[in-house]
């Protein structure tokens, strides 16, 4: 089926207010929605037909186009920059012309600090915001996952440096920052906040690795006012492979409604690891069927039909 309305025709620009993301009707919005694999190795999921179809029959709101900045093919190291450019301004092209909301995941993650690449992540973000200042349905996730040694430090003295270069061209737009510890460190935020509007801090998990201890630190960091973003989520374990854990990843979800956070899946591929939406063998764009789907996968898609666009 398809809709004459669509999530952004419905919700328009975004904001944040105190903890919570609000949508232009004022009212706190939930987005949820898929991060494809990095752009790089899968990029056949950029296109229309996926999009169109995830919004339509999963009721997905949001696609988050995950750019890897190191490793192989990176943004920053071997990759090609002009198509991976291309293949990410196709991405919001895209998912703008279908009214869904658009996540541009700088991702970092085997660099570990995003300082490494702070003069190529100015770079990349002057470029894609001043092409996109006009547009409400753009979030900037200006580092995926600090870790190993980086401190909130040093994501602070990132961020300060990034978000400005953002605002000064799409001066509304929503920005989410990464915790360190792979976005485990939810409670950092709160002893030095970044003071700029429209920010949020992510948190990631993966159920079958991350339990109650991280639930509650979820819990303590809302309770303290911390706006948090979920971007990145799978009911695998941490390497994005391993069985699924489906009652753990029940009790997030129950967690997650109940405070109207936003949820972001990983991912949109069919690698053949358990993380992954799509079946190894089905080389489908669109129409998946359950035969089509992971367990992750139609766990996930159950979960996204029972939400409004
Ligand atoms: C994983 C992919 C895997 C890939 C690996 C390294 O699923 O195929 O080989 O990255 O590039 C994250 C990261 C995300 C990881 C995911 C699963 O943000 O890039 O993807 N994960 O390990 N944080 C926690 C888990």
């Amino acid at each position: 089926m398809s809709y004459s309305y669509t999530p952004y025709t419905l919700h328009g620009p975004l904001y944040v207010s105190g903890a919570k993301l609000m949508d232009g009707n004022r009212i706190p919005f939930q987005l949820h929605g898929v991060s494809t694999h990095g752009l790089a190795w899968y990029p056949q999921y950029v296109t229309k037909e996926t999009f169109q179809y995830l919004r339509d029959a999963w009721h997905v709101n949001c696609i988050r186009l995950a750019l890897y900045t190191a490793g192989s093919m990176g943004y920053q190291t071997d990759g090609d920059k002009e198509s991976l450019l291309h293949l990410l301004t196709k991405g919001i092209d895209i998912a703008s012309s279908l009214g869904l909301y658009v996540i541009v995941d700088w991702h970092v993650l085997e660099e570990h600090d995003p300082m490494v690449y702070l003069e190529g992540a100015k770079a990349f973000f002057e470029e894609v915001s001043s092409r996109y200042g006009s547009y409400g349905n753009i979030l900037y996730e200006i580092c995926n996952e600090p870790n190993g040694n980086c401190n909130w430090d040093r994501v602070h003295t990132y961020a300060s440096q990034i978000i400005p270069i953002i605002q000064k061209n799409a001066p509304y737009s929503v920005i989410l920052v990464g915790t360190p510890n792979w976005c485990q460190d939810i409670n950092l935020p709160q002893t030095s906040p970044i003071l700029a509007r429209n920010i949020m801090y992510t948190m990631h998990f993966y159920a079958a690795t991350h339990g109650q201890e991280m639930r509650s630190r979820l819990l303590n960091a809302i309770s303290n006012g911390i706006p948090v973003f979920i971007s990145e989520f799978g009911i695998c374990d941490a390497s994005g492979n391993g069985s699924i854990d489906v009652v753990e990843g029940n009790t997030w979800r129950s967690l997650i409604e109940q405070h109207g956070l936003s949820f972001i899946c990983w991912n949109l591929s069919n690698k053949k690891e358990s993380s992954s939406l799509i079946n190894a063998m089905c080389p489908k764009l669109d129409d998946f069927t359950d035969n089509d789907l992971s367990p992750h996968g139609r766990w996930f898609r159950d979960w996204c039909q029972t939400k409004p666009l």
